[in-house]
């Protein structure tokens, strides 16, 4: 029998480049037309994963395009803005030109995304069928001074772990881990209302650290967001020859926010700490997985995730992985964003866990699911856990490149 356009590796593979190509702004890729038309940091790494093998050279200039646009203090911001494309909230809300330490000649959001960009560095350059020392030599300050930041400004309990101030700074924006410590601020108006209103907080101080230490009332530490800053220190120090510097510092980071994930955030599961209200958030997410991408994790640990990832709360109930919430939790919603639908990003930083840590079946659940997925409904920003629905956006980069790194095996 003929097999369906779309369907086959070759097809599914043109497929995704064109939805990349399409998406190309010249220097960066949106991750999709009209409701994203800027650059997303997070996007942009998963980007250049997607693109390593296929197109080293756009993923090279992928994250050029935003380490560009880093702030002096280290901070790269979770959306750079392409002129003449509206957004809430755009330019005129951040006000980046009004802060000393944002770039000059560019427009930039005031917060961050989980620091994937050192393992994307590394990931480009061990994929790289090409000597790309020279490109790692070129990232490595902007890498430097993002991890400086984040471990000078961010850990705000001075436990060792970064703590995110907004839930734009998870990637998870909507999850449900997010719920109890945005009801806590007493104000009036719905989740995006407190959203804003948090954003103008915190550039109404002027975009601060002490402030955000003392006063700001969203501070958690996220599991997912610190299990990425961990596997980033761990690229870093494989890098770090490559660059004349000392490899020993970046395995000191990574060790000690695996001390801190452990001590802090392990209860059985990896869950989110709420500074404010001094306690972990009672919900498991798919960001309760992050730590899985630490290839020091202690081995019982490691079961005791593989095994709940495996299990009915997760992809033991799903037709298709991986559930952004577990299912039984009341909050579950198959539905809404990161309240329930399975993501080709987070699918695919598990699938990278499980090849870490040899647990061969889950990583070919991983490929084979995700690949289901996206064959089934096409590049959609995510899926209905259960029957594999298209949710959100069409042409979706992150869905798109991805997809061409499951493809390469
Ligand atoms: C979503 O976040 C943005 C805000 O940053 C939004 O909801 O408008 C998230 O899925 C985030 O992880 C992603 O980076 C962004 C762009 O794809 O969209």
């Amino acid at each position: 029998m003929e097999g369906r356009p779309g369907v086959d590796d070759a097809a599914l593979e043109q497929a995704a480049m064109a939805v990349l190509d399409a998406n190309w702004t010249g220097s960066a890729t949106v991750p999709a037309p009209g409701i994203y038309p800027h650059q997303w940091s997070l996007d942009s790494a998963l980007i250049a994963i997607g693109l390593a093998r296929r197109r080293p050279g756009r993923a090279w200039a992928e994250l050029g395009s935003l380490f560009a646009a880093q702030w002096r203090n280290g901070m790269i911001p979770h959306i750079v803005f392409q002129p003449g494309h509206g957004y809430f909230p755009g330019p005129s809300t951040w006000r980046s030109a009004d802060h000393p330490d944002a770039p000059r000649g560019v427009a930039t959001s005031g917060l961050t995304q989980p620091p994937l960009h050192a393992f994307a560095v590394w990931w480009i350059w061990r994929h790289s069928a090409t000597d790309a020392s020279d490109f790692v030599r070129q990232a490595w300050p902007a890498l430097v001074a993002q991890h400086h930041y984040l471990s000078t400004c961010r850990d705000l309990a001075g436990s060792g772990l970064a703590a995110i101030i907004h839930p734009w700074e998870s990637g998870m924006d909507d999850s449900p881990a997010w719920d109890a410590p945005l009801a806590a601020i007493r104000r009036d108006g719905d989740r995006y209302d407190r959203f804003a209103w948090l954003a103008i907080r915190y550039r109404d101080h002027g975009y601060s650290s002490d402030y955000l230490r003392a006063d700001h009332p969203f501070a958690v530490e996220c599991p997912l967001f610190n299990g990425v800053w961990l596997v980033s220190c761990w690229a870093l120090s494989r890098l770090a020859a490559l660059a004349g510097a000392d490899p020993v510092p970046y395995d000191e980071a990574a060790q000690r926010i695996r001390r801190a994930l452990l001590d802090r955030l392990w209860n059985g599961a990896f869950y989110a700490r709420d500074l404010r209200a001094g306690r972990l958030i009672p919900i498991c997410t798919v960001g309760g997985f992050g730590p899985l991408l630490d290839p020091g994790l202690p081995r019982p640990t490691v079961e005791a995730l593989a095994d709940l990832l495996q299990s009915t709360r997760f992809m033991g109930a799903a037709g298709y992985p991986v559930p952004s919430c577990e299912i039984r939790a009341a909050e579950f919603d198959r539905a809404t964003y990161w309240r329930g639908p399975s993501w080709v990003s987070t699918n695919w930083l598990l699938r990278r866990a499980a090849a870490v840590h040899d647990l061969k079946d889950l990583e070919r659940a991983l490929t084979a699911g995700t690949l289901r997925l996206v064959r089934q409904a096409g590049f959609r920003e995510c899926f209905d856990p259960f029957d594999g629905t298209g949710r959100g956006c069409r042409d979706f980069s992150w869905s798109a490149a991805l997809t061409l790194d499951l493809l390469a095996g």
